[in-house]
């Protein structure tokens, strides 16, 4: 067993049943000229999460644990994409809208696609979701259930958009969650803060936040 320093309290997991769930790094969150700054937003500040990011999927790497990628977007003749989550807002382009980096949100496109800093390696699980939830309208938890994973660690962007999002649904199908801090990023600073600490509120109604050096030591120790 590995236990892990986390709020509220000790992490307890199993790294054999634990999977390692990286959320949404794609070019069109991080990169100038995708869906996010369509939004109006300020990439640069998703950008700290890279490195944590890239030590805790080598570590996982490293010890032949689960890696599983998620890619928010949609098909490309938007079939499965709802009207009111394409004209909310007032962005620059819409999804399926052409961008410098292709079609915003469009599976296919070069912006859909993870960044190259973080990019799976063969046999990692690569898994498409129309929503912000990485559990809605995906196979995600068949995926988990038949390799018998219970604990979930989770990274990725944006921490109160689809972190949050997909940490709930997860925590609802009985799985213990472990958000790392440094690894998830937000346009929003007070968001990813105020989101982070409502996740572990309560004696962890949700459940844990640590950070990438917290699990990276107790990795190496249990072993
Ligand atoms: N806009 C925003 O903060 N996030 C998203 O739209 N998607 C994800 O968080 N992946």
């Amino acid at each position: 067993m590995t236990t892990v320093s986390a709020e509220p309290f000790e992490f307890v997991c199993d790294p054999k049943t634990t999977a390692l769930v990286c959320i949404d790094f794609q070019r069109d969150f991080m990169e100038p000229g995708g869906f996010g700054e369509s939004l109006g937003n300020d990439v640069a500040t998703l950008r700290v999460a890279i490195e944590p990011a890239k030590r805790v999927i080598e570590a996982f790497r490293e010890r032949g644990l689960m890696v599983i990628h998620t890619r928010e977007g949609h098909r490309p003749d938007l079939g499965d994409l709802f009207p009111a989550k394409r004209d909310r807002g007032n962005p620059s382009l819409r999804i399926g809208d052409a961008g410098p980096m292709g079609r915003l949100l469009t599976r296919g496109s070069a912006g859909h696609d993870i960044i190259p800093e973080l990019y799976p390696i063969e046999g990692e699980v690569v898994l498409d979701k129309p929503g912000k939830g990485s559990f809605y309208a995906t196979d995600l938890e068949t995926i988990l259930r038949a390799r018998g994973i219970t604990h979930l660690v989770l990274i990725g962007v944006t921490t109160e958009v689809c972190v949050q999002t997909t940490a709930r649904e997860a925590n609802d199908r009985g799985f213990d969650c472990l958000i790392l801090s440094d690894c998830t990023g937000s346009y929003f600073p007070e968001f990813h803060q105020s989101a982070l600490a409502m996740f572990s509120a309560q004696g962890g109604i949700v459940g844990w936040v640590t950070d990438s050096d917290a699990l990276l030591t107790a990795l190496d120790k249990g072993e």
